[in-house]
Protein backbone atom coordinates (compact mmCIF):
# COMPACT_ATOMS: atom_id res chain seq x y z
CA UNK A 1 0.00 0.00 0.00
CA UNK A 2 2.51 2.50 1.12
CA UNK A 3 4.45 1.80 -2.02
CA UNK A 4 1.57 2.83 -4.22
CA UNK A 5 1.50 5.41 -2.44
CA UNK A 6 4.61 6.37 -2.52
CA UNK A 7 4.70 5.53 -7.09
CA UNK A 8 0.94 7.51 -7.07
CA UNK A 9 3.04 10.72 -5.32
CA UNK A 10 5.99 10.60 -7.90
CA UNK A 11 4.01 10.06 -10.96
CA UNK A 12 1.65 13.74 -9.73
CA UNK A 13 5.21 15.24 -9.28
CA UNK A 14 5.93 14.07 -12.67
CA UNK A 15 3.39 15.31 -14.20
CA UNK A 16 3.58 18.72 -12.36
CA UNK A 17 6.69 19.39 -13.61
CA UNK A 18 5.77 18.64 -17.30
CA UNK A 19 2.76 21.07 -16.50
CA UNK A 20 5.23 23.73 -15.52
CA UNK A 21 7.92 22.89 -18.35
CA UNK A 22 4.80 22.96 -21.08
CA UNK A 23 2.78 25.80 -19.92
CA UNK A 24 2.39 28.92 -22.20
CA UNK A 25 3.61 32.06 -21.17
CA UNK A 26 1.23 34.59 -20.35
CA UNK A 27 1.10 37.61 -22.81
CA UNK A 28 0.67 41.24 -21.76
CA UNK A 29 0.58 43.68 -24.13
CA UNK A 30 0.78 47.52 -22.50
CA UNK A 31 -0.37 50.20 -25.11
CA UNK A 32 0.33 53.94 -23.77
CA UNK A 33 -1.84 56.34 -26.38
CA UNK A 34 0.46 58.94 -28.10
CA UNK A 35 3.65 58.23 -25.98
CA UNK A 36 6.07 59.10 -28.45
CA UNK A 37 9.74 57.85 -29.25
CA UNK A 38 11.38 60.17 -27.23
CA UNK A 39 9.24 60.44 -24.41
CA UNK A 40 10.50 56.86 -22.99
CA UNK A 41 14.22 57.82 -21.00
CA UNK A 42 15.76 54.29 -22.18
CA UNK A 43 15.66 55.88 -26.11
CA UNK A 44 17.98 58.16 -25.11
CA UNK A 45 16.05 61.64 -26.56
CA UNK A 46 14.22 63.58 -24.31
CA UNK A 47 14.86 64.74 -20.74
CA UNK A 48 11.54 62.69 -18.95
CA UNK A 49 12.20 60.14 -16.85
CA UNK A 50 10.77 56.73 -16.95
CA UNK A 51 12.79 54.09 -14.87
CA UNK A 52 10.15 51.51 -14.77
CA UNK A 53 9.49 50.99 -18.40
CA UNK A 54 13.32 51.43 -19.04
CA UNK A 55 13.86 48.43 -16.62
CA UNK A 56 11.74 46.57 -19.68
CA UNK A 57 13.81 47.86 -22.29
CA UNK A 58 17.09 47.28 -20.93
CA UNK A 59 16.63 44.14 -19.82
CA UNK A 60 14.58 42.85 -23.27
CA UNK A 61 14.51 44.24 -26.17
CA UNK A 62 14.44 47.59 -27.30
CA UNK A 63 13.13 48.34 -30.95
CA UNK A 64 14.67 51.38 -32.69
CA UNK A 65 12.74 50.80 -35.48
CA UNK A 66 9.19 49.76 -34.25
CA UNK A 67 5.83 51.37 -35.53
CA UNK A 68 2.26 51.62 -35.18
CA UNK A 69 0.31 50.81 -37.98
CA UNK A 70 -0.72 54.35 -37.83
CA UNK A 71 -0.51 57.80 -36.65
CA UNK A 72 -3.54 57.75 -34.62
CA UNK A 73 -5.80 55.48 -32.46
CA UNK A 74 -8.58 53.63 -34.12
CA UNK A 75 -6.71 52.34 -37.14
CA UNK A 76 -3.65 51.58 -34.61
CA UNK A 77 -6.14 48.87 -32.45
CA UNK A 78 -7.58 47.54 -35.93
CA UNK A 79 -4.32 46.59 -36.97
CA UNK A 80 -3.01 45.56 -33.70
CA UNK A 81 -5.64 43.21 -33.10
CA UNK A 82 -6.61 42.00 -36.82
CA UNK A 83 -2.72 41.71 -38.29
CA UNK A 84 -4.87 43.69 -40.81
CA UNK A 85 -3.63 46.90 -42.35
CA UNK A 86 -6.03 49.98 -41.39
CA UNK A 87 -6.39 51.39 -44.70
CA UNK A 88 -7.93 47.85 -45.95
CA UNK A 89 -10.56 48.89 -43.38
CA UNK A 90 -12.74 51.74 -44.87
CA UNK A 91 -13.88 52.12 -41.33
CA UNK A 92 -10.55 52.26 -39.53
CA UNK A 93 -10.46 55.46 -38.77
CA UNK A 94 -10.49 57.91 -35.52
CA UNK A 95 -13.64 56.96 -34.16
CA UNK A 96 -16.37 59.06 -32.35
CA UNK A 97 -19.39 57.46 -30.87
CA UNK A 98 -19.29 54.70 -33.74
CA UNK A 99 -20.08 51.40 -34.05
CA UNK A 100 -18.00 48.18 -33.95
CA UNK A 101 -15.28 48.21 -36.80
CA UNK A 102 -13.65 44.67 -36.03
CA UNK A 103 -16.16 42.35 -37.98
CA UNK A 104 -17.15 39.13 -35.25
CA UNK A 105 -15.74 37.19 -38.02
CA UNK A 106 -12.48 38.26 -38.28
CA UNK A 107 -9.45 36.85 -36.51
CA UNK A 108 -8.07 38.65 -33.52
CA UNK A 109 -5.22 38.22 -31.01
CA UNK A 110 -7.54 37.07 -28.12
CA UNK A 111 -9.47 34.62 -30.42
CA UNK A 112 -6.57 33.44 -31.78
CA UNK A 113 -5.19 32.64 -28.29
CA UNK A 114 -8.42 31.10 -26.75
CA UNK A 115 -7.60 28.17 -29.34
CA UNK A 116 -4.81 27.74 -27.50
CA UNK A 117 -6.69 27.66 -23.99
CA UNK A 118 -6.04 31.01 -22.79
CA UNK A 119 -7.82 33.10 -20.53
CA UNK A 120 -8.16 36.81 -21.84
CA UNK A 121 -9.15 40.66 -20.88
CA UNK A 122 -8.73 44.05 -22.22
CA UNK A 123 -8.50 46.54 -19.12
CA UNK A 124 -8.43 50.10 -20.67
CA UNK A 125 -8.84 52.44 -23.93
CA UNK A 126 -11.09 50.91 -26.26
CA UNK A 127 -11.69 52.95 -28.90
CA UNK A 128 -12.71 50.31 -31.72
CA UNK A 129 -16.28 50.78 -31.50
CA UNK A 130 -19.60 49.16 -29.88
CA UNK A 131 -22.85 47.67 -31.25
CA UNK A 132 -23.63 47.60 -34.51
CA UNK A 133 -26.78 50.17 -35.03
CA UNK A 134 -27.83 53.17 -32.44
CA UNK A 135 -26.05 52.90 -29.35
CA UNK A 136 -28.09 52.30 -26.21
CA UNK A 137 -25.90 52.62 -23.11
CA UNK A 138 -28.55 51.72 -20.41
CA UNK A 139 -28.99 48.56 -22.16
CA UNK A 140 -26.10 45.81 -22.32
CA UNK A 141 -24.60 46.57 -25.66
CA UNK A 142 -22.88 44.00 -28.26
CA UNK A 143 -20.81 43.31 -30.45
CA UNK A 144 -17.94 44.76 -28.09
CA UNK A 145 -14.58 43.77 -26.73
CA UNK A 146 -16.17 40.36 -25.37
CA UNK A 147 -17.24 39.62 -28.78
CA UNK A 148 -14.04 39.58 -30.88
CA UNK A 149 -12.01 37.54 -28.09
CA UNK A 150 -12.10 38.48 -24.95
CA UNK A 151 -13.24 37.00 -22.08
CA UNK A 152 -13.17 39.83 -20.04
CA UNK A 153 -13.36 43.40 -21.07
CA UNK A 154 -13.25 46.97 -18.18
CA UNK A 155 -13.11 49.56 -20.86
CA UNK A 156 -13.62 53.18 -20.97
CA UNK A 157 -15.85 53.01 -24.50
CA UNK A 158 -13.73 55.68 -26.77
CA UNK A 159 -11.46 58.01 -25.43
CA UNK A 160 -10.79 60.13 -22.34
CA UNK A 161 -12.23 63.49 -24.26
CA UNK A 162 -15.18 61.17 -25.30
CA UNK A 163 -18.65 61.20 -24.11
CA UNK A 164 -19.88 58.90 -22.35
CA UNK A 165 -17.67 59.45 -19.64
CA UNK A 166 -18.08 55.91 -18.01
CA UNK A 167 -16.01 52.60 -17.40
CA UNK A 168 -17.76 49.92 -19.15
CA UNK A 169 -17.55 46.15 -17.74
CA UNK A 170 -18.91 42.92 -19.92
CA UNK A 171 -20.79 45.41 -22.35
CA UNK A 172 -22.42 47.17 -19.64
CA UNK A 173 -21.99 50.80 -17.86
CA UNK A 174 -20.69 50.20 -14.47
CA UNK A 175 -23.09 51.57 -11.73
CA UNK A 176 -25.42 52.93 -13.77
CA UNK A 177 -28.86 53.63 -11.83
CA UNK A 178 -31.87 53.04 -14.11
CA UNK A 179 -33.62 55.64 -12.44
CA UNK A 180 -31.08 58.12 -14.31
CA UNK A 181 -30.55 56.60 -17.29
CA UNK A 182 -27.57 57.67 -19.51
CA UNK A 183 -28.63 59.64 -23.00
CA UNK A 184 -25.55 60.75 -25.50
CA UNK A 185 -25.41 62.55 -28.42
CA UNK A 186 -22.45 63.32 -30.81
CA UNK A 187 -24.96 65.89 -32.81
CA UNK A 188 -26.58 68.42 -30.60
CA UNK A 189 -26.54 69.43 -26.64
CA UNK A 190 -29.31 67.85 -24.13
CA UNK A 191 -31.36 71.05 -23.23
CA UNK A 192 -30.41 73.28 -19.84
CA UNK A 193 -26.96 70.97 -19.63
CA UNK A 194 -23.89 73.29 -19.80
CA UNK A 195 -21.04 72.78 -22.11
CA UNK A 196 -17.70 73.80 -22.88
CA UNK A 197 -18.37 76.33 -25.17
CA UNK A 198 -21.24 78.43 -23.39
CA UNK A 199 -20.21 78.10 -20.13
CA UNK A 200 -16.28 78.72 -19.61
CA UNK A 201 -16.76 79.65 -16.07
CA UNK A 202 -17.06 76.09 -14.92
CA UNK A 203 -14.21 74.80 -16.36
CA UNK A 204 -11.02 74.04 -15.07
CA UNK A 205 -9.25 72.79 -18.29
CA UNK A 206 -10.11 74.97 -20.71
CA UNK A 207 -10.34 73.57 -24.61
CA UNK A 208 -8.26 74.73 -27.59
CA UNK A 209 -9.90 73.46 -30.25
CA UNK A 210 -12.99 70.45 -30.63
CA UNK A 211 -14.09 69.69 -26.58
CA UNK A 212 -16.19 72.32 -26.41
CA UNK A 213 -19.19 70.21 -25.57
CA UNK A 214 -20.72 68.43 -22.26
CA UNK A 215 -18.77 69.19 -19.00
CA UNK A 216 -17.58 66.37 -16.89
CA UNK A 217 -15.34 66.72 -13.73
CA UNK A 218 -14.95 70.66 -14.83
CA UNK A 219 -13.66 69.01 -18.14
CA UNK A 220 -15.28 69.77 -21.45
CA UNK A 221 -15.61 66.61 -23.88
CA UNK A 222 -16.22 65.80 -27.51
CA UNK A 223 -20.19 65.02 -27.74
CA UNK A 224 -23.10 65.65 -25.49
CA UNK A 225 -24.23 63.80 -22.39
CA UNK A 226 -27.04 63.84 -20.03
CA UNK A 227 -27.67 61.89 -17.17
CA UNK A 228 -25.82 58.52 -15.48
CA UNK A 229 -24.26 60.47 -12.85
CA UNK A 230 -23.26 58.13 -10.67
CA UNK A 231 -21.78 56.04 -13.28
CA UNK A 232 -19.74 59.01 -14.80
CA UNK A 233 -15.80 58.31 -13.99
CA UNK A 234 -13.02 60.23 -11.61
CA UNK A 235 -10.18 61.40 -14.47
CA UNK A 236 -7.63 61.44 -11.58
CA UNK A 237 -8.31 58.63 -10.46
CA UNK A 238 -8.15 56.27 -13.63
CA UNK A 239 -5.08 55.13 -14.02
CA UNK A 240 -5.53 53.39 -10.87
CA UNK A 241 -8.95 51.89 -11.78
CA UNK A 242 -7.32 50.19 -14.68
CA UNK A 243 -3.86 49.19 -12.60
CA UNK A 244 -6.42 47.78 -10.11
CA UNK A 245 -8.18 46.13 -12.52
CA UNK A 246 -5.30 44.83 -14.44
CA UNK A 247 -3.86 43.21 -11.12
CA UNK A 248 -7.67 41.81 -9.84
CA UNK A 249 -7.45 40.18 -13.29
CA UNK A 250 -4.06 38.83 -12.79
CA UNK A 251 -5.01 37.39 -9.39
CA UNK A 252 -8.02 35.63 -10.88
CA UNK A 253 -6.45 34.15 -14.59
CA UNK A 254 -2.87 33.29 -12.79
CA UNK A 255 -3.74 29.55 -12.46
CA UNK A 256 -3.98 29.12 -16.24
CA UNK A 257 -2.19 31.30 -19.24
CA UNK A 258 -3.52 34.60 -19.92
CA UNK A 259 -3.91 37.53 -22.48
CA UNK A 260 -4.20 40.93 -21.00
CA UNK A 261 -4.30 43.89 -23.00
CA UNK A 262 -3.91 46.77 -20.71
CA UNK A 263 -4.31 49.64 -22.96
CA UNK A 264 -3.46 52.97 -21.18
CA UNK A 265 -5.16 56.24 -21.18
CA UNK A 266 -2.13 57.88 -21.28
CA UNK A 267 -0.57 60.76 -22.26
CA UNK A 268 -3.77 61.21 -24.06
CA UNK A 269 -5.94 64.42 -23.78
CA UNK A 270 -7.24 65.28 -20.91
CA UNK A 271 -4.07 64.74 -19.25
CA UNK A 272 -5.39 64.44 -15.45
CA UNK A 273 -2.60 63.01 -13.43
CA UNK A 274 -3.39 62.15 -10.09
CA UNK A 275 -2.73 65.06 -7.39
CA UNK A 276 0.27 62.83 -6.24
CA UNK A 277 2.07 63.56 -9.72
CA UNK A 278 1.49 66.89 -9.96
CA UNK A 279 4.36 68.78 -10.46
CA UNK A 280 6.45 65.63 -10.85
CA UNK A 281 7.40 66.18 -14.43
CA UNK A 282 8.32 69.63 -14.32
CA UNK A 283 6.52 69.48 -18.01
CA UNK A 284 2.93 70.06 -16.47
CA UNK A 285 0.22 67.39 -16.81
CA UNK A 286 1.74 65.61 -20.21
CA UNK A 287 4.62 64.93 -18.23
CA UNK A 288 3.11 64.01 -15.38
CA UNK A 289 0.76 61.97 -16.76
CA UNK A 290 3.64 59.94 -18.27
CA UNK A 291 5.28 59.42 -14.63
CA UNK A 292 2.28 58.22 -13.85
CA UNK A 293 1.95 55.83 -16.73
CA UNK A 294 5.89 54.84 -15.96
CA UNK A 295 4.33 54.12 -11.95
CA UNK A 296 1.42 52.02 -13.29
CA UNK A 297 3.96 49.57 -15.00
CA UNK A 298 6.12 49.30 -12.22
CA UNK A 299 3.47 48.26 -10.16
CA UNK A 300 2.25 45.59 -12.74
CA UNK A 301 5.61 44.59 -13.47
CA UNK A 302 5.81 44.00 -9.54
CA UNK A 303 3.03 42.63 -9.15
CA UNK A 304 3.98 39.88 -11.52
CA UNK A 305 6.90 39.34 -9.79
CA UNK A 306 5.43 39.00 -6.49
CA UNK A 307 3.16 36.17 -7.99
CA UNK A 308 5.82 34.66 -9.27
CA UNK A 309 4.88 35.01 -12.87
CA UNK A 310 8.04 36.93 -14.26
CA UNK A 311 9.28 33.94 -15.99
CA UNK A 312 6.61 33.03 -17.68
CA UNK A 313 4.87 36.05 -19.06
CA UNK A 314 5.52 37.72 -22.46
CA UNK A 315 5.39 41.67 -22.17
CA UNK A 316 5.45 43.46 -24.78
CA UNK A 317 5.28 47.60 -24.27
CA UNK A 318 3.91 50.10 -27.33
CA UNK A 319 1.91 53.48 -27.85
CA UNK A 320 -0.48 53.72 -30.64
CA UNK A 321 1.10 56.71 -32.22
CA UNK A 322 3.47 59.05 -32.03
CA UNK A 323 3.45 62.28 -30.03
CA UNK A 324 1.12 65.42 -29.70
CA UNK A 325 1.96 68.51 -27.39
CA UNK A 326 -1.70 70.73 -28.12
CA UNK A 327 -4.71 68.24 -29.07
CA UNK A 328 -7.02 70.53 -28.38
CA UNK A 329 -6.65 71.93 -24.36
CA UNK A 330 -4.72 74.26 -22.77
CA UNK A 331 -2.79 72.44 -20.73
CA UNK A 332 0.48 73.96 -20.21
CA UNK A 333 2.08 71.26 -22.65
CA UNK A 334 3.29 73.66 -24.98
CA UNK A 335 4.80 76.00 -22.31
CA UNK A 336 6.74 74.09 -20.29
CA UNK A 337 7.96 71.19 -22.11
CA UNK A 338 11.29 72.79 -22.07
CA UNK A 339 13.37 70.87 -23.96
CA UNK A 340 11.72 67.69 -23.82
CA UNK A 341 11.80 66.21 -27.32
CA UNK A 342 8.67 63.91 -27.55
CA UNK A 343 9.78 62.58 -31.12
CA UNK A 344 13.48 62.54 -30.13
CA UNK A 345 14.99 63.38 -33.66
CA UNK A 346 12.09 61.97 -35.89
CA UNK A 347 10.29 64.73 -37.79
CA UNK A 348 6.26 65.00 -37.31
CA UNK A 349 4.17 63.38 -34.51
CA UNK A 350 1.01 62.27 -34.01
CA UNK A 351 -1.58 62.36 -38.06
CA UNK A 352 1.56 62.54 -39.35
CA UNK A 353 3.22 60.26 -42.25
CA UNK A 354 6.50 61.62 -41.13
CA UNK A 355 8.59 59.03 -38.62
CA UNK A 356 6.97 60.51 -35.68
CA UNK A 357 3.93 59.73 -36.01
CA UNK A 358 4.18 55.97 -36.19
CA UNK A 359 7.77 55.25 -35.11
CA UNK A 360 7.33 54.46 -31.27
CA UNK A 361 8.52 52.75 -28.43
CA UNK A 362 8.70 49.40 -28.95
CA UNK A 363 9.74 46.90 -26.33
CA UNK A 364 9.53 43.03 -25.28
CA UNK A 365 10.67 41.67 -22.21
CA UNK A 366 10.39 38.29 -21.19
CA UNK A 367 12.47 37.46 -18.11
CA UNK A 368 15.41 34.75 -18.50
CA UNK A 369 14.59 34.21 -22.55
CA UNK A 370 14.69 37.94 -24.13
CA UNK A 371 18.26 38.48 -23.93
CA UNK A 372 19.27 42.32 -23.12
CA UNK A 373 19.60 43.80 -26.65
CA UNK A 374 19.14 47.27 -29.05
CA UNK A 375 17.92 46.21 -32.33
CA UNK A 376 17.01 47.82 -35.36
CA UNK A 377 14.92 45.59 -36.88
CA UNK A 378 12.08 47.05 -38.74
CA UNK A 379 8.52 45.35 -36.70
CA UNK A 380 5.58 46.09 -36.57
CA UNK A 381 2.75 45.96 -34.22
CA UNK A 382 1.16 44.42 -37.25
CA UNK A 383 2.96 41.51 -36.73
CA UNK A 384 2.24 40.82 -33.08
CA UNK A 385 -0.87 38.42 -34.31
CA UNK A 386 1.66 35.72 -36.75
CA UNK A 387 4.45 36.34 -33.83
CA UNK A 388 2.51 35.62 -30.68
CA UNK A 389 0.48 32.71 -32.58
CA UNK A 390 4.02 30.83 -33.39
CA UNK A 391 5.09 30.87 -29.88
CA UNK A 392 1.92 29.55 -28.57
CA UNK A 393 1.90 27.11 -31.19
CA UNK A 394 -0.83 28.34 -33.42
CA UNK A 395 -1.29 28.00 -36.91
CA UNK A 396 -3.25 31.13 -37.50
CA UNK A 397 -2.00 33.72 -39.21
CA UNK A 398 -3.10 37.50 -40.60
CA UNK A 399 -3.22 38.92 -43.84
CA UNK A 400 -0.62 41.33 -43.82
CA UNK A 401 1.29 40.47 -40.91
CA UNK A 402 4.89 38.72 -40.32
CA UNK A 403 5.82 36.06 -37.47
CA UNK A 404 8.77 38.01 -36.52
CA UNK A 405 8.70 35.96 -32.94
CA UNK A 406 12.50 35.42 -33.77
CA UNK A 407 12.82 38.87 -33.83
CA UNK A 408 10.89 40.19 -31.40
CA UNK A 409 11.41 36.67 -28.64
CA UNK A 410 14.64 35.06 -29.25
CA UNK A 411 17.24 38.30 -30.36
CA UNK A 412 17.54 36.41 -33.67
CA UNK A 413 16.52 36.75 -37.38
CA UNK A 414 16.05 39.57 -39.26
CA UNK A 415 12.66 42.28 -39.04
CA UNK A 416 10.87 43.41 -42.27
CA UNK A 417 11.89 44.32 -45.31
CA UNK A 418 9.11 46.55 -46.10
CA UNK A 419 6.00 48.16 -44.44
CA UNK A 420 3.10 50.40 -45.17
CA UNK A 421 2.56 53.86 -43.02
CA UNK A 422 -1.02 54.88 -42.29
CA UNK A 423 -2.20 58.57 -41.11
CA UNK A 424 -5.25 59.74 -41.29
CA UNK A 425 -6.45 57.50 -44.36
CA UNK A 426 -3.34 58.75 -46.13
CA UNK A 427 -0.11 55.96 -46.76
CA UNK A 428 3.74 55.69 -46.91
CA UNK A 429 6.07 53.01 -47.63
CA UNK A 430 9.18 52.06 -46.31
CA UNK A 431 11.09 49.79 -47.58
CA UNK A 432 14.55 48.51 -46.10
CA UNK A 433 16.09 52.73 -45.25
CA UNK A 434 13.92 53.98 -47.65
CA UNK A 435 10.59 56.37 -47.66
CA UNK A 436 8.13 57.22 -49.85
CA UNK A 437 6.11 59.85 -49.16
CA UNK A 438 3.74 60.29 -52.43
CA UNK A 439 2.15 63.60 -52.60
CA UNK A 440 -1.31 64.70 -50.87
CA UNK A 441 -3.15 67.77 -50.76
CA UNK A 442 -4.05 70.14 -47.80
CA UNK A 443 -1.92 71.47 -45.29
CA UNK A 444 1.77 71.20 -44.53
CA UNK A 445 1.30 71.79 -41.01
CA UNK A 446 -1.84 70.86 -39.24
CA UNK A 447 -3.13 74.44 -37.77
CA UNK A 448 -4.58 73.21 -34.53
CA UNK A 449 -1.79 70.70 -33.67
CA UNK A 450 0.94 72.39 -34.80
CA UNK A 451 2.40 69.52 -36.34
CA UNK A 452 4.13 68.52 -39.66
CA UNK A 453 1.63 66.19 -41.14
CA UNK A 454 3.65 65.36 -44.32
CA UNK A 455 1.33 66.69 -47.15
CA UNK A 456 3.43 68.10 -50.27
CA UNK A 457 2.54 68.73 -53.65
CA UNK A 458 5.81 66.40 -55.19
CA UNK A 459 6.90 62.75 -54.37
CA UNK A 460 9.11 62.90 -51.16
CA UNK A 461 11.66 60.24 -50.51
CA UNK A 462 14.48 60.23 -48.01
CA UNK A 463 17.24 57.94 -47.16
CA UNK A 464 16.74 57.36 -43.32
CA UNK A 465 20.22 55.57 -43.09
CA UNK A 466 21.81 59.09 -42.99
CA UNK A 467 19.03 61.09 -42.85
CA UNK A 468 16.84 60.09 -39.57
CA UNK A 469 14.94 63.42 -39.43
CA UNK A 470 14.07 63.45 -43.09
CA UNK A 471 15.13 66.67 -43.92
CA UNK A 472 16.83 65.98 -47.81
CA UNK A 473 13.83 65.07 -50.03
CA UNK A 474 15.70 62.73 -52.72
CA UNK A 475 13.21 62.33 -55.19
CA UNK A 476 14.30 64.75 -57.80
CA UNK A 477 17.93 63.36 -57.53
CA UNK A 478 17.33 59.73 -57.28
CA UNK A 479 14.90 59.02 -60.12
CA UNK A 480 15.44 55.55 -60.54
CA UNK A 481 14.96 54.79 -56.95
CA UNK A 482 11.90 57.09 -56.52
CA UNK A 483 10.34 55.18 -59.43
CA UNK A 484 11.62 51.56 -57.91
CA UNK A 485 9.55 53.15 -54.59
CA UNK A 486 6.41 53.92 -56.32
CA UNK A 487 5.73 50.78 -58.43
CA UNK A 488 6.18 48.99 -55.77
CA UNK A 489 4.15 51.13 -53.66
CA UNK A 490 1.63 50.81 -55.57
CA UNK A 491 1.26 47.38 -56.18
CA UNK A 492 0.99 46.78 -52.48
CA UNK A 493 -1.87 49.43 -51.66
CA UNK A 494 -3.74 47.58 -55.27
CA UNK A 495 -3.61 44.63 -53.85
CA UNK A 496 -6.92 43.57 -51.89
C1 LIG B 1 -9.41 64.13 -32.68
C2 LIG B 1 -9.41 65.06 -31.47
C3 LIG B 1 -8.16 64.80 -30.67
C4 LIG B 1 -8.04 63.34 -30.31
C5 LIG B 1 -8.12 62.50 -31.57
C6 LIG B 1 -8.10 61.04 -31.28
C7 LIG B 1 -10.53 67.22 -31.96
C8 LIG B 1 -10.40 68.57 -32.56
N1 LIG B 1 -9.43 66.45 -31.94
O1 LIG B 1 -10.58 64.27 -33.39
O2 LIG B 1 -8.16 65.59 -29.52
O3 LIG B 1 -9.07 62.98 -29.44
O4 LIG B 1 -9.31 62.79 -32.26
O5 LIG B 1 -6.88 60.67 -30.79
O6 LIG B 1 -11.58 66.86 -31.51
S1 LIG B 1 -6.51 59.16 -30.86
O7 LIG B 1 -5.19 59.05 -30.26
O8 LIG B 1 -7.51 58.46 -30.12
O9 LIG B 1 -6.47 58.82 -32.27
CA1 LIG C 1 -3.56 57.63 -29.62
Amino acid sequence: MKRFLILFLLSCLNSCQLDQQTQKPNIIIIYADDLGYGDVSAYGQGKLNTPNIDKLANNGSRFTNGYSSSATCSPSRYALMTGTYPWRNKRAKILTGANLIIDTGEMTIPKMLKTQGYQTAIVGKWHLGLGNSKIDYNKKISPGPNEVGFDYSFIIPDTQDRVPTVYMENGKVVNLDPEDPLEVSFEKNFEGQPTGKDNPELLSMMWHHGHNGSIVNGVPRIGFMKGGEQAKWSDIDMADEFLNQAKRYINKAKETPFFLYYTLQQPHVPRTPHPRYEGTSGMGPRGDAIVEADWCIGELYNHLKKNNLLENTIIILSSDNGPVINDGYYDEAVEKLGDHTPAGRLRGGKYSLFEAGTRVPFITYWKGKIKPAVSDQIVSQIDYLNSIASIVGSDIRSKDGVDLSNVLFQNTGKGRSELILEATSRTAYRSQNWVLIPPYSGPAVSPNVNIEIGNASEYQLYNLEDDIAQQQNLAGSNPQKLREMIDRYESIININ
